[in-house]
């Protein structure tokens, strides 16, 4: 038995490195968490969570969404940011400001006070769900990091390094964790493992992952 076991969690008073340009700040948005869901759910009401179809003509069991001037889209065509939400031919909802200016202020900490992220792709999984080990290349400005929000069951995150060969290394992501991917890490492979079932306070049996990110180069 684990004394600690009943204890909420708490964020931490310093980041950990998880390798060269990646941050991890445990707890950073556990006090907004339940404001930051609100947003989220009013987001995913004007563009509602989807299975979309890899290129390869499998169905993602992650279900995603997007919020901002951009939003992730996968088809048989290929994998692609848009304007435009493909479901409802509508733009994308606005980006929360309470998630945006977390992630800023994330980014400012690592050491990128200028990100000025444009799309933030939403990503919920149910238990079993997964995302296979993979590189985020789509965007135009690599040199901007990825800012990673997540929200209620906790998952094992798969982070790797810029070769497919090298046996990635595990972490536990919580509830109000925040990653802050950049510099060398920006084009490292990772992935999810299948989320394993459980009941979260907050957000029942899911987690929400948000990512902000910088897709188009600016002046
Ligand atoms: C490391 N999402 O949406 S977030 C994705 O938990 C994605 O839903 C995962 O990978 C999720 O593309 C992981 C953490 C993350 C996001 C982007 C990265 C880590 C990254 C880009 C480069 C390196
Ligand atoms: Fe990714």
């Amino acid at each position: 038995m684990n004394l600690f076991d009943d204890l909420p969690p708490e964020p931490d008073a310093a980041p950990t490195s998880l390798g060269p340009g990646a941050l991890l700040l445990r707890g950073f948005v556990l006090n907004e968490a339940p404001e930051l869901l609100q947003a989220v759910e009013a987001v995913l009401q004007q563009a509602p969570l989807r299975h979309m179809l890899t290129p390869g003509g499998y169905t993602m069991s992650v279900a995603t969404s997007s919020c901002g001037p951009l939003g992730w889209v996968s088809d048989p065509r290929g994998y692609r940011y848009a304007a435009h939400d493909p479901l409802s031919g509508q733009a994308w909802p606005a980006m929360p400001a309470l998630g945006l200016a977390l992630a800023q202020q994330a980014a400012a900490l690592a050491g990128y006070p200028q990100f000025a992220p444009d799309a933030c792709l939403i990503n919920q999984y149910q238990p079993g769900a997964k995302l296979s080990l993979h590189q985020d290349r789509d965007e135009q400005d690599l040199s901007a990091p990825i800012v990673s929000l997540s929200l209620g069951l906790p998952a094992v995150f798969l982070f790797g390094t810029p070769s497919r060969q090298d046996r990635p290394q595990r972490y536990r992501l919580a509830h109000g964790d925040v990653v802050v991917w950049g510099g060398l890490s920006r084009l490292a492979f990772h992935g999810v493992a299948p989320l394993t079932d459980g009941e979260h306070a907050l957000l029942g049996r899911r987690r929400i992952n948000l990512t902000f990110r910088q897709v188009r180069r600016r002046a």
